[in-house]
């Protein structure tokens, strides 16, 4: 009752600067975030892996980590019942499934590896995109992967690339939903290369090689992620942001944005409406970096608002696909999963009741004065009784309240993993 009566006045006071918070909150309940499995045991996967190799780390040693496909599948089900809306999952080639005692390698992981995966998509209506796993493998341990010098050990991962095109197919076609396969290496020297060049050369060759596998472009959307360096490699990235940007736009493919792959001060809103004018779509990682890539928990902070601004302004909601991408051990997994994606789906709505059109007109007839005292004062409008009333309304708890529900299962179900 509270929460309604609280949400009838926001709406009146959004009202008066022309915003309509019942088609923000009808848009809002659309749209589809992709969360990412890996987050749920610091990107270990289900090989044997104890954290990630090629350049990205997970800190921290909170207890409770998923160790097999159910814990992991459990453990999403937990933070998805808790973020309003429908959504997608995540998932890295090393979360293939196998049956006991049996592996494959990643040239030639197949579909069936991922079948239990799409039939827990299914069961819940949820999407899934796919990623290769360029890293934690002995043939990645020099630290290249599709730009390697070494024919056999490039071709093993073109080949890589090649299996995950067709399982990504297979899941897209399953779900009746195009899959988004996103493709980053961590490829890169610790010190000045001599020749940067040819490293690029061969990458593109190699994606050139992957791409020519025959898939259906109505069921997988491929995506190139480019980075600014990695740990342990920090002088030279052969999969740079300018490398990709002209691969995407020559290739047909899609541009992925991670915002912890650019210089400290370089932001990735600004970078979606230049995209957005030159493709169909743009891709997203939403992460948090502090200091560098770090992928912190995506934080409700600034930057996380003009990336949604730019979505919500450009009306791209279905132009940008939303993925998030950190992974926080220091913390309960469950709880960074939930913060995180209710924190996308709350600045999205923050987007959403922005009176946009009128901001603009101000800005187009140089009334900037304007223009700032009414950005200034829409950041204290009653925003949060629109949320609370969208959360109940998707049947999940309001405010601070779900974090009850993820204490009870650290308590009966996380504290018991040892
Ligand atoms: C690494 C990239 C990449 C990974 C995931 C696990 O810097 O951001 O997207 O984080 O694929
Ligand atoms: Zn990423």
């Amino acid at each position: 009752m509270n929460i309604t009566k609280r949400y009838e006045e926001a709406k009146e006071l959004y009202e008066k600067v022309g915003v309509d918070t019942e088609l923000a909150i009808k848009k809002l309940s659309q749209v589809s975030v992709s969360m990412h499995c890996w987050q749920g045991d610091d990107v270990a996967g289900f090989e044997g892996a104890k954290g990630p190799s090629g350049g990205i780390q997970a800190t921290g040693n909170y207890p409770g980590k998923a160790r097999n496909p159910k814990e992991l599948m459990d453990d999403m089900d937990m933070a998805l019942s808790l973020i309003p809306g429908t959504h997608r999952i995540n998932l890295h080639a090393s979360y293939g499934v196998f049956e006991d005692g049996k592996t494959t390698d990643r040239d030639s992981l197949k579909p069936e590896h991922f079948r239990p995966w799409v039939e827990y998509a299914r069961e819940r209506g949820l999407g899934i995109d796919f990623n290769p796993t360029f890293f934690s493998h002995p043939l990645a341990d020099s630290g290249l992967t599709l730009s390697h010098t070494d024919e056999e050990i490039r071709r093993f991962w073109i080949n890589h690339g090649k299996a995950c095109l067709k399982i990504s197919e297979y899941i897209g076609k399953e779900l009746n939903k195009p899959c988004l396969m996103n493709i980053w290496i961590p490829d890169g020297y610790k010190d000045i290369p001599a020749d940067r060049y040819s490293p690029r050369k061969r990458l593109m060759d190699s994606l050139d090689e992957i791409l020519a596998t025959d898939f259906d472009k109505e069921y997988v959307q491929i995506s190139v992620e480019s980075k600014v360096f990695g740990i342990g490699l920090e002088s030279y990235t052969v999969g740079s942001h300018e490398f990709y940007m002209n691969y995407a736009s020559t290739r047909g493919v899609l541009c992925l944005l991670d915002s912890g792959h650019y210089h400290p001060t370089e932001t990735i809103s600004d970078k979606i409406p230049s995209l957005l004018l030159f493709s169909d779509k743009v891709a997203l990682h939403v992460t948090r970096p502090v200091r560098w890539d770090s992928d912190h928990v995506v934080l409700f902070d600034d930057e996380l608002r003009e990336i949604a601004k730019e979505i919500i302004r450009n009306d791209a909601l279905d132009r940008v696909l939303i993925g998030l991408d950190y992974f926080d051990a220091s913390i309960n997994r469950i709880s960074a999963w939930v913060v995180g994606m209710r924190n996308m789906m709350r600045a999205l709505l923050y987007a959403l009741l922005l009176p946009n059109e009128m901001l603009a007109q101000y800005q187009n007839k140089g009334n900037f004065t304007e223009q700032m005292i009414l950005q200034e004062e829409l950041k204290t409008y009653p925003f949060g009784d629109v949320w609370n009333y969208f959360c109940e309304k998707m049947d999940v708890p309001i405010r601070e309240m779900w974090y009850k529900k993820v204490k009870e299962y650290e308590e009966n179900e996380l504290l018991k993993r040892i």
